[in-house]
């Protein structure tokens, strides 16, 4: 998709870029064409009922497994997590909820609109917004509220997702709050909303807006990103600007942000008061096959931790040091330790943790294990936040499938 460099807004070369013909291509144009004309290149089962995929690539995307075309939604192969704890651009998952994306966004005519409950309503040029405040960088996590849906039990609706729909990136932008500050956000503010350039198909739909509390919009976190992992934001990912909202479900990051409402009263779309939301208990959950009797809006993310170095099945030698490695990550509180198991949960040892990228990044970890017997061995890993939060042993259930954080089981044969 031609020079990633060339294409960044923080190129003082941009304003010439963006004006030759080609450049503007690559620059704000998806060229969204029916995915078959990319080719399925490989295919893949998930571990479930329904598990058939393809892995599609569509623009400045590596193959990644598809779950719909119109509207994309991409979910990473989860050997991808394997390269590292920064998730590549082009490997980064996709969701959307409605066909309606855009393909072709000028950087030189976009505009951010801010209004409402404000004293100064403003519509931003990108260079404008830039201005406003120094540059900040962040390393979050960004996960699907139904990552790991398809794995619950009793099946629920909606999209049959594994454990790709997450993804870290380290994320540049300026705060939320500098631009609230600037348009003036008034005295009996209490929520911000926040809506895209998608639009529904059909007028009746919902419009996809989300909204955050005026506390939670102001606490200096939450951010306008234009940049991930130094780069543009890929156009599936909210080119050219989205937000970041960090230990949050993604349903929060608004992608191709344009239009910042600050509110004086609740807001009562769709998107808020019926979609998103959980039971409204410690557990997000409920018994399986119930409804429940109360739901609040989704919020942070529980605790959470995988093996990355060994897939389901792979084959190691008996006899020798066997490094496990994975990642581990919470709703902002950080990671106090993670424990690992290589016998199906019977005893637990703490593994290393690697490098701290901030307490909203994947956290690595590794341990070495020396399997001494030739079969199936079981390894587990359970993380525990610095809030004392862990995993639970056996899966939560509500009817949407959000917040799946059971400790996994990784079968591995020693030969
Ligand atoms: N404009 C817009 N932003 C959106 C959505 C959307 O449908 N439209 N989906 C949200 C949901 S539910 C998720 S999980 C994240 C996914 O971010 P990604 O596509 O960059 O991975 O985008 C969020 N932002
Ligand atoms: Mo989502």
């Amino acid at each position: 998709m031609g020079d990633q460099h060339k294409r960044s807004v923080t190129d003082p070369s941009r304003r010439t870029v963006i004006k030759s013909g080609a450049a503007l291509a690559v620059q704000g144009t998806l060229g969204l064409v029916a995915p078959s004309v990319f080719g399925a290149t490989r295919t893949r089962e998930m571990p479930f009922d329904n598990g058939h995929r393809e892995l599609v690539a569509f623009p400045q995307k590596r193959p990644l497994i598809l779950l719909t075309s119109r509207p994309p939604q991409l979910e990473t192969p989860f050997e991808v997590f394997r390269e590292g704890v920064i998730t590549p651009n082009d490997a980064f998952f996709v969701r959307y909820h409605w066909s309606g994306i855009p393909t072709d966004i000028d950087p030189a005519s976009y505009r951010l609109k801010i209004d409402g409950h404000v004293g100064n309503a403003m519509e931003l040029s990108l260079r404008e917004l830039r201005k406003i405040a120094d540059p900040v960088e962040l390393v979050a996590v960004n996960q699907c509220s139904g990552n790991s849906r398809g794995f619950s039990d009793p099946r629920v609706n909606g999209g049959q997702l594994g454990n790709g729909a997450m993804g870290n990136a380290r994320w540049t932008g300026i705060p939320l709050r500098a631009l609230l500050e600037k348009a003036g956000i008034k005295p009996g503010a209490v929520q911000v909303s926040f809506d895209g350039l998608d639009r529904p198909p059909l007028e009746t739909g919902p419009d996809f807006v989300k909204t955050l509390t005026a506390d939670h919009a102001m606490d200096g976190e939450v951010m306008l990103a234009w940049a991930m992992n130094g780069k543009d934001l890929p156009m599936l990912n909210g080119y050219p600007l989205r937000l970041v909202v960090p230990g949050h479900y993604g349903t929060y990051w608004v992608k191709h942000l344009s239009h910042i409402q600050v509110l004086d009263k609740p807001f009562d779309g769709f998107w808020m008061n019926a979609a998103y939301r959980i039971p409204a208990n410690d557990c997000a959950c409920v018994t399986p096959g119930t409804a429940p009797s109360s739901t609040v809006p989704i919020g942070r993310f529980n605790v959470r931790s995988f093996i990355t170095s060994h897939m389901q099945d792979s084959v190691v030698p008996m006899g020798r040091d066997v490094i496990v490695k994975g990642i581990a990550f919470d709703g902002g509180h950080g990671i106090q330790d993670v424990a690992f198991s290589d016998d199906g949960g019977a005893s637990w040892r703490a593994a290393s943790l690697g490098k701290d990228l901030g307490r909203y990044s994947f956290r690595e970890w590794t341990i070495a294990f020396r399997p001494n017997r030739k079969g199936t061995y079981d390894l587990r890993v359970r993380a525990k936040s610095r809030s004392g939060e862990t995993q639970p042993l056996t899966a939560n259930w509500n009817p949407a499938g959000y917040m799946r954080n059971v400790v996994e089981s990784t079968r591995i044969i020693v030969r």
